[in-house]
């Protein structure tokens, strides 16, 4: 299992990532065996491939018109499944926008993300999901949130409680992820700071956001203890999360993850990502891709692979399309609300924002 030792074995500095499987998913070292029974791995593979066959209805849903907008998470949900499995129900988790499957185990629906994508507020209000916060639009600005929350755990004297805090390799690049890994190291906040490495913010490519040696170095000057992990490796990261985690409560503070992964997807559905990166770019990541992984390491240790994946599938698909038919019934809220709570008495410039947009919802309909 990990350990300080193995910690201080892969420092930052030596650009090393922390892994177990390989590319098919046999361990590197012979000898190494999972902190997780049989039935927990055929879960996490079974909580993997939901994400993923959701993911990819969400992105045909708005390619038929039906939702807004959608960020996929291809290729980025070993992380998501892993982080799920650490958190527990008194942990805060604090999204970016693209860690599907760990808002799925916190507790969120479908119809929920969906609404969220079809523009409800609804999408927003979570019935069952506690400590978790909405998504932030405006790219790492949830992080200082996330470290004035590990600040409140610590205020209430709460035990055993988190926070989970995401965010891309983009949003390393802002003030507030600075200015948050400052905060939580000085007052000791036990936050865990994820780092999706996806390799891209849009367009931008890892190289033209940094020019450190990887992410997880920025975290040695804050006093934060950083680790680089392959993101795509379920077991490393659920060991690199479960050994965070257990930082944090303990009362040593927060922890840096840099989560080495890559966006199989576009951005959103409005991007086009064969305009800036080449096809043998994607076809050397998908060789490392967690569902395939995870998958090998099923077959290599012998443990029953799930009996009929395809009818298991389809029960999946069945219950995401229930999930979205009922954010297509859900009720619409009134114009009024986007405007109504801001100002007693609306001034001129939102009036005609309100007016505007009563004439465009009459000529659409
Ligand atoms: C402060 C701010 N600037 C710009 C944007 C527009 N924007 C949305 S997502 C994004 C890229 C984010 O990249 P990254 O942090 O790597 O996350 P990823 O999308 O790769 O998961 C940008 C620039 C925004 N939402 N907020
Ligand atoms: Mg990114």
């Amino acid at each position: 299992m990990f350990d300080y030792k193995t910690l201080d074995k892969y420092n930052p500095l030596l650009n090393k990532a922390y892994q177990l499987i390989d590319d098919a998913g046999k361990p590197l070292d012979a000898k190494w065996k999972p902190g997780l029974d049989k039935a927990q791995i055929l879960k996490a593979y079974k909580d993997l491939l939901f994400e993923r066959t959701a993911d990819l209805m969400a992105v045909s849903y708005q390619r038929q018109g039906r939702m807004f907008t959608y960020p996929p998470n291809l290729g980025q949900e070993a992380i998501h499944i892993a982080a799920g499995m650490v958190t527990k129900e008194q942990d805060w988790l604090v999204p970016a926008f693209r860690e599907l499957g760990a808002w799925l185990a916190k507790g969120v629906s479908l119809r929920e993300i969906f609404l969220y994508f079809k523009g409800h507020e609804d999408g927003s209000r979570f019935q069952k999901a506690n400590r978790m916060l909405p998504v932030s639009v405006p790219i790492a600005s949830q992080l200082v949130h996330a470290a004035g929350l590990g600040y409140a755990i610590n205020y209430h004297k709460e035990k055993d409680a988190a926070v989970f805090a995401y965010v891309g390799d983009g949003g390393t690049s802002e003030g507030d992820f600075h200015e948050a890994l400052n905060f939580a190291a000085v007052w000791n906040s036990p936050v865990i700071f994820v780092v999706q490495n996806n390799q891209f913010a849009i367009s931008v490519p890892l190289k033209m956001q940094t020019k450190s040696l990887n992410i997880a170095v920025k975290g040695i000057a804050y006093n934060v203890p950083s680790l680089l992990v392959d993101g795509n490796d379920f077991f490393a990261m659920h060991e690199a999360l479960a050994f965070a985690r257990q930082h944090a409560v303990s009362g040593k503070g927060p922890f840096l993850i840099e989560a080495r992964t890559y966006r199989a997807g576009a951005h959103t559905t409005s991007d086009d990502p064969t305009k800036y990166r080449s096809k043998e770019e994607e076809e050397i990541w998908a060789e490392k891709d967690p569902l395939k992984r995870l998958k090998g390491y099923i077959k290599h240790a012998k443990l029953d692979a799930l009996k009929d994946e395809e009818k298991l599938i389809a029960e999946f698909k069945k219950h995401i399309d229930s999930e979205f038919e009922a954010a297509e019934k859900h009720p619409e809220y009134p114009l009024e609300d986007v405007f109504a709570y801001m100002y007693k008495e609306l001034p001129d410039e939102l009036k005609r924002q309100k007016n505007n947009y009563e004439n465009y919802l009459r000529g659409a309909k």
